[in-house]
């Protein structure tokens, strides 16, 4: 999706092989590292990431915080708690659709361009992928119109993730 100069791509891949100036882990609220995509980052990155993650005193969900890349080809990785699926009724929505839009009030603080995002609280955190794309979408594509950022990707992992946001934004209202 292109608009105002603007890109919008849903792929699949490895966030960790990114190529640009910020990833966005979905960890947890130590910032300690786990498994999943942030095991996958702190692997990748090395361990001056964990370094600079412990003097950052945990996140909480919903919330974002911004480290360099070390040896990522990514210049910075943004850390974002996303909730846990405890069904839908404890603010889950309201909760991951703050992960995406603090994500984006980083990288206009910090002047990154372009970012690449996982699927936050699709794995572990149990959040359902297709209720979760939706709002992953809206929030990046209103983050796109209302910032600098001007390339943002989602990066699927497996063929599941991909065909819901892909689906997701087939029948979404944003084009
Ligand atoms: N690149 C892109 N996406 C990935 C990668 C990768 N290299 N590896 C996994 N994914 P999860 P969560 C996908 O569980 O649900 C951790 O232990 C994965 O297939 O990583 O937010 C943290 O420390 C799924 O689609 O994150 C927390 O404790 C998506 O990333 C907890 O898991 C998110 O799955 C956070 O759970």
């Amino acid at each position: 999706m292109i608009f105002e100069d603007k890109s919008f791509s849903i792929i699949l891949g490895d966030i960790t092989k990114q190529r640009v100036d910020a990833i966005v882990n979905a960890a947890n609220p130590t910032l300690l590292g786990g498994g999943g995509v942030d095991g996958a980052i702190h692997a990748a990155a090395g361990p001056g990431l964990l370094e600079e993650c412990r003097k950052l005193k945990g996140c909480q969900t919903g919330q974002a915080k911004l480290t360099r890349g070390y040896n990522l080809p990514a210049k910075y990785v943004i850390h974002t708690v996303g909730p846990i699926w405890k069904g839908g009724k404890s603010g889950e929505q309201e909760l991951l659709a703050s992960c995406y839009r603090e994500c984006f009030r980083l990288a206009e603080q910090n002047g990154i361009r372009s970012i690449a995002f996982p699927s936050i609280s699709t794995g572990a955190y149990g959040y359902p992928v297709e209720k979760a794309a939706p709002i992953a979408i809206k929030e990046i594509i209103t983050g796109l119109k209302t910032t600098a950022v001007n390339k943002a990707i989602m990066v699927c992992f497996n063929n599941s993730t991909y065909n819901a946001y892909m689906s997701a934004y087939k029948n979404g209202p944003w084009h």
